[in-house]
């Protein structure tokens, strides 16, 4: 028979972006109520759509003591109590999603190519269900084919010894991985002998981790989730909590019982923030919902670190800072106050888009109030004056004392379930020798000192270098910015390996050779040599606790992400030279694991015994727990910034890509964004109406989006435009389409994050 062989440009002609859609969107007026029936609805119909009874059955074990963690983001749940329902409705999708009854198995994958496969929206390949089976696609082949355990992880360990050097293989991690694998992970790059561990963090909170660790020495917020009952003034900026931590509206709605103000800054009036109904309380489902925020802050995308300084200027000018607080615990005062009274009001206003009577009026509220939280997310931490941003912030929460306080704090609201907990265990491309040296002294391995890369260094790497690319979780493909340079640095690699649950773009856009190794999710029975398996993770407050799932796995082929970096670390031990380490004592029981992270890392004393508490326990954080800062001067920083902001000229404008309400980060449930009132389409640029007119452009006009950086244009085609209430010059679109418009070199200054609310672009009629 005749045999097609391909050539490799021909695996390069698989589109690596995301097809077009058609048709317009459809659109409603914006939702003003968050939750309530049609959230308990929507989360129902998604369970209906994969697998109903196994997911309200698994909904009822989420977030329980002996349960498993929800998998849809790392907001905390109540240190004394979980009702009985502790969940909302994009957990429960989440959920569902995992435990939907599809199988993308090995027919499926011999049925399609890569190459149709990447025709089909990226709703549809999350819609062909769990992975079953290790799938390889070898050089010459437009079709994955099964491959055993054993031979996959051989060809992974051929690949990694025959590198040139170590560093020319990246371990890519994404949020999800448990605090055991995620330790294994590292624990295996390491012994290896390289720190190249970008993380999903690199494109999400790192701004924060950065500025943070500058600013008061530790790199995480510093509130409990007890301090918001406490608190009288809490403000929300660059989030959208009501579609990302739905469970942060019932902490804000109890909050607000016990007598906080919620002020919420933000380009977007997002629809959670306005009321919300608790979809577990059935008086709230019937009432009208309660008012969230007392004040929404139309703020410019970026225009925050002037807002903040405009706050610093009232509290500074009414006199009403915490002397005490500045002199005990900080350092540089006297140059901010130098600063804040040099910055100018018209910058100011000029900068942030907000009146100086508005910065004004709520600067006076924020300096009265006695116990002030700030949370944020990535309307914050994904621009280039990110870092500078942030410690902005601080700087404004260092003058009201508002740390180490009952009811007051710093509150980075982190995205995936379990990203601060990989960090917190090792998973950093820049370690610190005391890390270091406790793994050495712990484990024998002798990690190198050199800085790894982050994700945008790794694809730079993978340009320049023939790597071997391989992923706990994620998908680095449409995650990432500027999708060609990804696919093409993805083209370069030897070998790419994928450890995942469900089909996504980065299976079809990969090196000379690929991998799929499907996984365990959350919600499955770990069951090892041993007995059955609990996982630990750390949630946004810095609370360790166990995940345990309950369902059978979706095949009996799959294996625990832990087995998979132990099948890989014992194929490559025959083949290296390096000291030895127990793999198999370590993954056949994962008390073990925890035991070597306890003598490894700092506050993990006795992690055996705590976790098997109701509730786990609190990691020490020495701000938090006794005004105690571990930075350069020992004490709290004052940074002084001059204030900044992106800009779009004339005809131009400054685009920040966002996610919907149907979504979860590149995995896409539905083409709706029921608070925004989109239905049936995700290629849309909100624009202001005013914007529209002014630029002869028309409501659901197809459009051409392009971006400008350092004299290079890049070109998205066929965006339908929707008016909405958005900042003069502002314009939003989704994440991951838009990917392919954020230039890989523009990144923040410090943390290297894509700036992915910070795009400069052009909008015109589409040709045809
Ligand atoms: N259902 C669901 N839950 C999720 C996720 C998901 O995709 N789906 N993703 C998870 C992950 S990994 C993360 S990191 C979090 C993300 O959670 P969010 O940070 O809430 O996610 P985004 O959609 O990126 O929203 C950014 C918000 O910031 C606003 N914004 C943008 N630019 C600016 C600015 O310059 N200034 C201000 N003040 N606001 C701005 C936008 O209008 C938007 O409301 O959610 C986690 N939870
Ligand atoms: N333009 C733009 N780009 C962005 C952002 C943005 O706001 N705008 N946000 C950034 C942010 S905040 C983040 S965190 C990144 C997210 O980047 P990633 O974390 O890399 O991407 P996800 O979409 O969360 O990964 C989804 C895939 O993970 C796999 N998966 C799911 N559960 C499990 C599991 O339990 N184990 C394993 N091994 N695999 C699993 C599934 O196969 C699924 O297809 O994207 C970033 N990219
Ligand atoms: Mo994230």
């Amino acid at each position: 028979m005749y045999k097609l062989v391909l050539s490799s440009s021909m695996r390069e002609q698989v589109n690596e972006l995301t097809p077009l859609e058609k048709l317009p969107p459809r659109l409603t007026k914006p939702k003003s109520v968050a939750a309530g029936i049609p959230g308990v609805l929507a989360s129902l119909s998604h369970s209906m759509d994969n697998n109903f009874i196994s997911s309200i059955f698994n909904l009822s074990k989420v977030n329980r003591f002996h349960g498993f963690d929800c998998p849809g983001c790392a907001w905390p749940d109540p240190d004394t109590h979980r009702s009985r329902f502790e969940f909302c409705e994009n957990g429960a999708k989440a959920v569902a999603d995992e435990r939907t009854r599809l199988r993308a198995n090995p027919e499926f994958w011999s049925k399609w190519s890569i190459d149709d496969l990447s025709k089909k929206s990226d709703n549809w390949l999350n819609k062909r269900g769990r992975l079953t089976h290790p799938m390889v696609l070898m050089p010459n082949s437009m079709n994955y084919n099964e491959i055993s355990w054993e031979a996959a992880f051989e060809l992974i360990a051929d690949e990694l010894s025959n590198l040139s050097e170590v560093n020319e293989a990246i371990f890519y991690t994404s949020g999800r991985t448990s605090n055991e694998a995620a330790f294994l992970w590292q624990l295996l790059a390491r012994w290896f002998g390289t720190n190249n561990l970008p993380d999903c963090s690199n494109m999400c909170h790192e701004s924060s981790g950065v500025a943070l660790s500058e600013s008061i020495g530790i790199g995480k917020g510093t509130v409990k989730l007890e301090d918001f009952n406490k608190a009288e003034l809490i403000i929300v900026i660059g989030q959208n909590p009501g579609t990302n931590h739905p469970r942060m509206l019932s902490a804000l709605s109890d909050a607000k019982k016990s007598g906080a103000s919620v002020i919420s800054i933000n380009p977007l009036k997002e629809t959670g923030m306005i009321r919300f109904k608790h979809p577990q309380k059935p008086l709230d489902l019937l009432g009208s919902g309660r008012n969230i925020s007392d004040e929404h802050v139309s703020v410019n995308i970026n225009g925050d670190m002037a807002l903040f300084r405009g706050f610093s200027k009232v509290v500074i000018e009414s006199e009403s800072f915490d002397k005490e607080f500045i002199k005990m615990h900080t350092n540089g005062f006297d140059n901010y106050l130098d600063i804040v009274r040099r910055t100018d009001w018209d910058d100011i206003t000029n900068h942030s888009g907000v009146s100086m009577e508005d910065i004004k009026r709520l600067g006076e509220i924020i300096s009265k109030s006695k116990s002030t939280i700030v949370c944020w997310a990535m309307g914050i931490t994904q621009h280039k004056n990110s870092v500078a941003t942030i410690q902005e912030i601080v700087n404004l929460q260092l003058l009201g004392g508002h740390i180490g306080r009952p009811g007051a704090g710093i509150c980075p609201v982190r995205g995936h379930s379990n990203v601060q907990g990989d960090r917190t265990v090792g998973i950093n491309h820049k370690p610190n020798s005391h890390f270091l040296n406790s793994l050495e002294e712990n484990t024998g391995i002798k990690a190198p000192l050199d800085h790894g890369v982050d994700a945008v260094e790794a694809v730079k790497l993978m340009q320049e270098k023939k790597s071997v690319f391989i992923s706990m979780g994620g998908n680095f493909l449409s995650a990432m910015s500027d999708t060609k340079a990804t696919a093409s640095a993805l083209r370069n690699c030897k070998l790419t390996v994928q450890i995942s649950t469900k089909p996504n773009r980065s299976h079809l856009v990969t090196g000379n050779k690929a991998l799929i190794l499907p996984c365990l999710g959350r919600t499955e029975i770990d069951q090892t040599s041993e007995r059955i398996q609990f996982v630990t993770v750390e949630n946004s407050m810095g609370v360790v606790h166990s995940s345990q799932g309950n369902s059978n796995p979706a095949s009996g082929s799959l294996k625990s992400e832990v087995a998979i970096v132990t099948g890989i670390a014992l194929a490559l031990e025959k083949r290296i030279n390096r000291n030895k380490i127990n793999w198999q004592n370590l993954s056949s029981n994962y008390d073990n694991i925890r035991d070597l992270i306890s003598s490894c890392i700092d506050g993990f004393d006795n992690y055996n015994t705590l976790v098997r508490k109701n509730g786990g326990f609190y990691l020490p954080n020495p701000p938090r727990d006794s005004l105690t800062f571990n930075t350069k001067s020992g004490k709290a920083e004052f940074f002084s910034h001059e204030i900044n902001s992106k800009k779009a000229n004339k005809n131009e404008f400054l685009m920040m890509t966002i996610r919907s309400h149907d979504q979860y980060n590149t995995t896409i449930y539905g083409l709706n964004d029921r608070y925004r009132g989109i239905s049936n389409g995700r290629r849309i640029v909100f624009m202001n109406p005013s914007d529209i007119k002014e630029n002869n452009l028309a409501d659901f006009q197809m459009v051409d989006i392009t971006s400008h950086f350092r004299g290079k244009k890049r070109t998205s085609y066929k965006w339908f435009i929707v008016p909405y209430e958005i900042p003069r010059n502002n314009v939003a679109t989704y994440f991951p389409e838009s990917n392919s418009l954020i230039p890989l070199d523009s990144v923040a200054d410090k943390s290297n994050t894509p700036t992915s609310k910070s795009v400069i672009v052009t909008i015109n009629k589409s040709e045809n």
